[in-house]
């Protein structure tokens, strides 16, 4: 049975020393071995930025592929094997900024796939300007007398679009973090975990200090039912996001790929598509 070791491989992440993501990318590795995955059965698909490259720091499948663009891969990878756990990873600015459309349809499709973005509030990559999930006033290169747009709230959206399991994390508490991905990875349909992920070069308001000052903790508030949509949707109005552990899930909810028609259960990779070339080249030209 594979262990965290098997996750790992010799690429050194070249994030700066303290960076929130290198506990994102241990806690990914540990949850995947608890769960019993080999590498094989995996595939990590990334955005841009520097939460973007964790692709390329995980032992399994993987595909580091373009701006915003991590959901639209990882659902195509998905359909392509359904056996394979899918997880789509990145930053703030790349799935709240110019991946937003992504996300939402992605979330209300319901496609089975684990999506873990590193929300430092921030464009780390790019060295420090604001991001969507910046607050009103914040101050940064591309705002210096602080930011006059107000801050996207992801656990609001990923609500109001009918996401069927959501969570938040945060980089220092790794054990919490562990269960919350082994959890979403396990859902049956399209789970967030969205992680406080602090970026300790750029963002000097966010940091570790200050998350663990703000953020409310549900594994401590007594009679929390993640399972109560509404309770979900007033826990992320009165924390204005900034609230941590699972919180909304739904089982209900019956995952895209088990509602395709016809859809068949062996991948599509492990057929046995017997197509001589004049074949295929005819229904290429008929649908090119
Ligand atoms: C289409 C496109 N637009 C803009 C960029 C420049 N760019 C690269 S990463 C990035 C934002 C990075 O921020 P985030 O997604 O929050 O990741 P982080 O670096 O903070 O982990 C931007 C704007 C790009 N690579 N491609
Ligand atoms: S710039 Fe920020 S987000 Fe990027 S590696 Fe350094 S600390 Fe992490
Ligand atoms: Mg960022």
């Amino acid at each position: 049975m594979a262990t965290v070791k098997d996750f790992r491989n010799d690429v050194r992440p070249n994030w700066c020393p303290g960076c929130g993501d290198f506990s994102v990318q241990a806690s990914i590795q540990r949850a995947l071995a608890a769960l019993g995955k080999e590498p094989h059965e995996v595939a990590v698909i990334s955005g841009i930025g520097c939460s973007g490259r964790i692709s390329g720091y995980i032992n399994s499948y993987g595909f580091h592929g373009v701006h915003g663009r991590a959901l639209p891969t990882a659902q195509g990878v998905k359909l392509a094997n359904r056996h394979l756990t899918v997880i789509a990873s990145g930053g703030d600015g790349d799935g709240f900024g110019i991946g937003l459309n992504h996300f939402m349809h992605a979330v209300r499709r319901n496609m089975d796939i684990t999506y873990i973005v590193m929300d430092n509030q921030i464009y780390g990559l790019t060295k420090g300007q604001h991001s969507p999930t910046s607050a009103h006033g914040f101050k940064a290169k591309t705002t210096p007398t602080g930011n006059i747009e107000n801050a996207l709230v992801p656990t609001k959206i990923a609500l109001s679009a009918g996401i069927s399991f959501l969570a938040q994390g945060f980089s220092s508490d790794v054990n919490q973090l562990v269960r919350l991905i082994q959890e979403a990875i396990t859902h049956k349909g399209f789970s967030l975990v969205n992680v406080f992920s602090p970026c300790v070069t750029y963002n000097k308001i966010n940091t570790y200090d200050w998350y663990k000052e703000h953020v409310h903790n549900l594994d401590q508030v007594d009679g929390y039912d993640p399972t109560d949509y509404q309770a979900a949707l007033n826990m992320v109005s009165e924390t204005q996001g900034l609230c941590t552990g699972l919180i909304y899930k739904n089982d209900a909810a019956v995952a895209y790929e088990d509602q395709i028609p016809g859809y068949q259960d062996e991948a599509i990779v492990s057929q046995d598509i017997d197509c001589p070339s004049d074949v295929f080249e005819a229904a290429v030209k008929e649908f090119a």
